[in-house]
């Protein structure tokens, strides 16, 4: 199986009469949410031609298809107005010298945007738009990061433990993941004697 995702709470109805408030709870320990709605499971298999230095990565999966990120949510009406949230765990690692990371999308309603909150760990959200901006924003524990409409997001470990976030965004933002599949990202961060360093992605086209 490569990833996985399950849905944890399939009696939740996602009908907008249905939705009531509700409190959640983040275990840092744990890592996990308090009944969270899915558990996504995201392994080295699904990130094929993301990474620069492909030698590493073909040694690395013929090993083992290691489990680079998790994503648990709570899950809304999938519509306007109401926000979905959830606690995202990048594990730490990488390959070849590139920090283990998210595959990174757009917003498929490119205009909507999202909030992260790191909650432990170091990472870095890199960020680019259609228009050629890119940025690159540090995350350390009870920073926030504001991911504008139109900008691609990919969550990036440069740290020795597993970096938390809480997310939020709109509920009908969906996503988009075959540009960045298909051009990467303008950027990358790797490790250059022992500390994150962002260079141009040679690949990206
Ligand atoms: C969703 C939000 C996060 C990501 C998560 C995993 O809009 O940005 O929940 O889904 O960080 O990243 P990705 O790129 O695999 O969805
Ligand atoms: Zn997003």
């Amino acid at each position: 199986m490569k990833d996985f995702v399950q849905t944890v709470n399939s009696t939740m109805k996602k009908e907008k009469n249905k939705i009531k408030p509700f409190t959640f709870k983040i275990d840092i320990v744990n890592k996990t949410l308090s009944n969270p709605d899915s558990h996504i499971v995201r392994k080295l298999s699904s990130m094929k031609g993301q990474y620069l230095d492909e030698t590493s990565y073909d040694e690395m999966i013929k090993k083992e298809d290691t489990v680079l990120y998790e994503v648990y949510e709570k899950l809304v009406p999938e519509m306007e107005g109401e926000l979905i949230q959830g606690l995202s765990i990048v594990h730490p690692g990488k390959v070849g010298k590139e920090y283990f990371m998210t595959k990174g999308h757009f917003h498929s309603v490119l205009e909507t945007a999202e909030l992260y909150f790191c909650l432990k760990g170091h990472g870095y959200m890199m960020m680019e738009t259609p228009e050629g901006d890119w940025s690159a924003e540090e995350l350390l524990p009870y920073t926030a990061s504001y991911v504008p409409g139109r900008w691609a997001h990919r969550s990036i470990n440069v740290g020795n433990e597993d970096l938390l976030m809480l997310f939020v965004y709109p509920a009908h933002a969906g996503h988009n993941y075959a540009t960045i599949e298909t051009k990467g990202f303008r950027k990358l961060i790797i490790e250059d004697n022992g500390n994150p360093k962002i260079i141009d992605n040679p690949k990206w086209k």
